[in-house]
């Protein structure tokens, strides 16, 4: 019998792929999607759906043991931007939703838990280049924080309690199907968008403000990959590294203007350009390669030519 899988935060982003490839994967009935606003047709459609806010636990608890839920995607989170914005809301949603899921891994409720971190753990004396696992990570952002403080609860409530938790840093992630919200490496989605409607963009980040970046076909494969593996196979109980790309928002125009020669881009960095100016500019992930053989596909001129032929054939723009 195929295993029962709760995603909470399943109308965000990244939820919205990754609830729809788990269901292909699964079966439509074993992935029940929740979030606190229902998503979109296709995700409300192919299967259950609950109202859930993540940060009540008797409500998580009660899906769990309604459903017989066996693992548990922690999608629900407040990004780096919005996060500067209600830093006391950020922690509130970020660290006790994350402390709930454990909690039921902990009392044997749920056998399996994905958490993502991110980029954000880093900070300006971190290696800027291929940032390594294990460096120095001193955050200065209220998302920072408390991804890194996540991480450290993944990594006790694994060595303390056995509990099986997996977890990958995501850098800025590049997707067609939904918009972020309140990223700093959103500039990276709306840039498209607006290549496509109105030939001009105004970039909050520098031209030369380079990140590590990933196509969500890669996210959405490292996501599935790493909780398909074997146990013994995962030697970070933190979190992984993961690298997909890194380039610039000039860099990303260029790619653009390949396909159309009159787009414009100007930039006009705000509160964002400092986040950004803390986080790594590329990422060393031969961790997560050597233990469960990951390894990306998309790089910036692939992801480039998928964006702009969905968004041209889709209805999001
Ligand atoms: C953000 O920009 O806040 C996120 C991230 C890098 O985790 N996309």
């Amino acid at each position: 019998m195929q295993k029962s899988i709760l995603i909470l935060g399943a109308c965000g982003q990244i939820g919205t792929e990754l609830t729809m490839a788990l269901r292909e994967r699964y079966g439509n009935d074993k992935v029940i999607a929740s979030d606190i606003r229902e998503g979109n047709s296709a995700l409300m459609e192919s299967g259950s759906f609950e109202l859930l806010d993540a940060t009540n636990y008797e409500a998580v608890e009660n899906i769990v043991m309604h459903y017989e839920i066996e693992e548990v995607y922690l999608m629900a989170a407040m990004l780096s931007a919005t996060a500067e914005k209600f830093p006391m809301r950020a922690w509130d949603l970020n660290m006790n939703s994350l402390l709930h899921v454990l909690n039921l891994a902990k009392d044997k409720k749920i056998s399996k838990v994905f958490w993502p971190s991110s980029i954000a753990v880093f900070g300006s004396n971190t290696p800027k280049e291929d940032t390594p696992q294990h460096t120095i990570m001193e955050s200065s952002t209220v998302y920072g924080i408390s991804k890194q403080a996540g991480e450290r609860w993944c990594a006790y409530y694994h060595k303390k309690y056995g509990v099986d938790v997996r977890s990958v840093r995501y850098p800025g992630l590049i997707s067609w199907k939904t918009l972020p919200g309140g990223g700093t490496t959103d500039y990276a989605i709306d840039i498209y968008h607006n290549a496509l409607a109105n030939k001009k963009y105004s970039c909050f980040l520098k031209q030369d403000t380079k990140l590590p970046m990933m196509y969500m076909d890669d996210a959405i494969r490292a996501t599935i990959a790493i909780m398909e593996c074997d146990a013994e196979a995962i030697k970070e109980r933190s979190s992984y590294n993961l690298a997909g790309m890194s380039f610039t928002p000039a860099e990303l125009a260029e790619s653009i203007r390949k396909r159309f020669p009159n787009f414009e881009v100007e930039y006009h960095p705000d509160f964002r350009q400092d986040i950004a100016d803390s986080w790594p500019s590329s990422i060393d992930d031969s961790e997560a390669r050597k233990d469960w053989n990951w390894k990306s596909e998309f790089d910036l001129e692939q992801t480039t030519e998928e964006m702009i032929k969905n968004l041209r054939s889709s209805d999001t723009l």
